[in-house]
This record gives C-alpha cells, structure tokens and sequence, in this order.
C-alpha cells in the first residue's frame, strides 16, 4: 500500500517560533512581514544556535588539536551531510559553503570558463534573472570572449521555452537560470530547461535562492550541474549560503579565491590545491552562520511545519484573489500558473514607493522598486512594483489587513 505523507502544519506552533512577528511598530501597528523574498524571518532555533555556539563552541575548524576545534569542526562537516541530505546531492564534497546566493553564482562565474569555455562559445539566462544571475556572467562573457543570450519572459511572467530551444547549439556552454523568479513568482520548469541543455552538453546552474524556501528541492532528480541558495531566505542567518555542484565538474574548475585551507603545498614559488569542498572554501568560513544553517534545516523539516508549502500557497491565492476583488485598477506584473513566494503588482499610476511608505504606516512590511530586476522592469515597460511575499509564518488574516492598508493607501494618494 502507498504510503502518504500526513500533513501535519500548524501556523500557530511556527509562529510561535518567532518573536519578531508579535510586535508593534511605530509603537501601535501590529507588524505584518511581507517581505521573506527579501529575507525571512529567524524562528528562535536558529537564533538559539548561532548564540549557543559563540558562548560555548567556538574555535577556528580544520586546523586545531584541541577539543573545541574538533567540536567546531565536527559540528561544520554535520552540517555539510545534513545539507547534503536536505538538497539530495550524492557527495558531501558536493556542498561548498558560501557567503549566499550571489557568492555562489561568483564562484561558478569566476572558473567555470578556465575550465569549459572558449572565445565565441555562448552562455544562456533568461529576461527574469536578478541581477545575482545576470551581471557574473556579463563579467564572465567580457573576460573569456564567450557570448550572453536571452531567452525572453512572455506576457504572463513565464519563461518563453520556444525561444530557449532556438537558442541552444552545440556553442553553448552553460544555461543559468532562476527556479523561481524574486519578482514574478513565477516557478520555472527547471527540470526541463535542465535535460534541453544537456542534449546540447550545456551545463546548468539554478539559482534557487527563491526555491529553496518553499519547493522541496531535489538536485538529483533535476540532475543540475549547479544549484545555488542563500541561508537567510531560508529561516536560517545572513552571511552564509550553498553552492552545489556535480563532483566532477567542480574538480575540473580551478580555485576561486586563494588562501588558507583551500591548498595542499605551498613554496614560494607555487602551490598545489586541495580537494573538494576545501578547493573552494579559502579562509575562515562562517562557522556560526553554518552551525545556524544546520538548525535552519532542522527548522524545515519539523513535524509542524509539513505542509508548509501548501499553507503558502494559500495564502498566496488568497492575496491574489483579494487583490483583484477589491481593486478594479489592480495590475499584477506575473501571472503564470505556477508559482509561489510572493505577487507583484501596482494600483493604477499610483507610485510603488508612495505605496510602500504609506503600507509601512500600517504596520504592512513590503518591498517595492526593482527587485534587482532591472531587465525585468523594462520589459514590463515600468519602474517597479510592490512585492509582498511570503513566509510560512503569513496568514490569510494578515492578508486583510494589508488589503485594508491598501484601501487607505489608495484613498490617501489618489
Ligand atoms: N537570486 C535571486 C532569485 C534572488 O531573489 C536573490 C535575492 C539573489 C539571487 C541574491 O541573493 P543573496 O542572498 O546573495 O543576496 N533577492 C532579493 C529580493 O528579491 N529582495 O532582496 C533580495
């Protein structure tokens, strides 16, 4: 018999988790965060993980004989296994800890043409990447001569998979490209995208920084050659992030930044690298941002929190039908029928800054202008948006009120 996983979701225990969201602000308006696209909130696991480890854990990692060394160390490669897991990659050494999501394109950005690309060879984004998966492969292009291509965002916010067939050739040599648009919501069909690509032998790295979050993310099942995150957006701390990448290529891949760790020899003359997931992981890393990482994972797979994704979802519906119930003028920039995070809009010629401020008045946490989509926003034909997006923690009762606040806001501009 087919076993079925329960859902066992419970906002209240998940908010519970997060004191920031029982506050006023401005001294008098409930805060409602519509802003995890942005970064997420901290459930007290986190917060309580990284605190435990400064008072009581914490040693340098990899070079210590001591006890707390080896604790520090020890705690840091768990977090790799637990990472490793939680994404499904086949290799620990798979895992390279990162400063986010844009450190992790940078990598990639930065040696995968030593190794892959050739003057005149071509590299694929398409019109909807933040500028995290756009401008390290400008730089890229600039520097080894190879050539950046578009594929196009229809009407709807989707990413147009004709035009990308057109554009894949034997020339090309990596496709990158978000699972989840910042701005739009919209849930590329990656999977797709990925096998397309390696007909051609084009290697493919998502940016999941938007997916991780809400999707259950298989790297294996994907079979991408490189999937990059960011810890913050994920209920986990700042400053620290993945990249995945498939053994193999990353051994082909010189390192990225020199240091300490990252070598096996050195003379003054020259030194010889060490081997995965150290060749890339130079310096110092952010022990406590991994350590909180670890209870950021730990966080996402609690019995209260299955089912997360479909809590989101309604929520998100809820807004989106809200949104267009109450406001004739409503224009939502980003209508493809799979997605998730977040709705983008603006209200008639109303500005999306004034929107935002007055949102703010209210207690209502948005974000507005470009979202580091610059591209985007021209395509579109304006200059930004107001975005609320969403965490696990957002309810629908939060939603009224924030369609409220967008009353008021409306009454006051117009
Ligand atoms: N890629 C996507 C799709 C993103 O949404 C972001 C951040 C990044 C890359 C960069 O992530 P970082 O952690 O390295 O900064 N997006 C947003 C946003 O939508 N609002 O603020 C940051």
């Amino acid at each position: 018999m087919l076993k079925t996983k329960k859902n066992t979701f419970d906002v209240d225990a998940v908010r519970a988790e997060f004191p920031v969201l029982d506050q006023k602000v401005y001294g008098k308006k409930q805060l409602i965060y519509f802003d995890s696209a942005a970064s997420s909130q901290k459930p007290k696991s986190v917060a309580d993980a990284v605190a435990h480890y400064y008072l009581y854990e914490h040693a340098n990692i990899h070079r210590g004989v001591h006890f707390l060394s080896q604790q520090a160390t020890d705690q840091y490669e768990k977090v790799r296994k637990k990472t490793r897991d939680f994404i499904n990659a086949a290799y620990d050494e798979e895992i390279i800890f990162t400063s986010g999501t844009t450190d992790g394109i940078n990598l990639v950005a930065a040696t995968f043409d030593r190794a892959y690309i050739q003057p005149g060879d071509e590299v694929i984004v398409s019109g909807m990447e933040h500028h995290s998966n756009l401008v390290p492969w400008q730089m890229m292009c600039e520097r080894s001569g190879a050539v950046l291509k578009f594929v196009p965002v229809s009407d709807s916010g989707e990413f147009v998979f004709d035009a990308y067939e057109k554009l894949l050739n034997s020339k090309t040599k990596l496709v990158a490209v978000s699972h989840v648009s910042n701005t739009l919501g919209t849930i590329n069909p990656v999977k797709n995208i990925i096998s397309k690509a390696h007909d051609f032998g084009a290697k493919v790295l998502i940016d999941g920084a938007q997916s991780v979050p809400h999707l259950k993310v298989d790297v294996r099942d994907l079979d991408c050659d490189f999937y990059a995150f960011s810890a913050h957006k994920m209920y986990g701390p700042t400053g620290v992030g993945v990249l995945y990448g498939k053994k193999e290529i990353l051994n082909e891949m010189p390192p990225y930044r020199g240091g300490g760790e990252m070598i096996k020899t050195v003379t003054l003359e020259k030194s010889t690298y060490n081997g995965l997931p150290h060749k890339f992981e130079a310096g110092t890393p952010n022990i406590a941002g991994v350590i909180g990482l670890g209870a950021a994972i730990d966080f996402m797979l609690r019995d209260y929190v299955k089912g997360a994704e479909e809590h989101e979802h309604e929520v998100l519906q809820y807004c989106e039908e809200q949104l267009r119930r109450h406001f004739n003028e409503i224009k939502i920039i980003g209508e493809a029928p799979e997605k998730t995070g977040g709705v983008s809009f603006l209200l008639g010629d109303l500005h999306h800054y004034d929107v935002g401020v007055l949102l703010d008045r209210l207690g209502v946490a948005v974000r507005t202008g470009h979202h580091c989509t610059e591209p985007l926003m021209t395509r579109f034909g304006i200059t930004g948006t107001v975005r609320a997006s969403f965490g696990m923690y957002n309810t629908k009762d939060e939603v009224d009120v924030f369609i409220d606040g967008l009353k008021h806001a409306e009454r006051m501009l117009s």
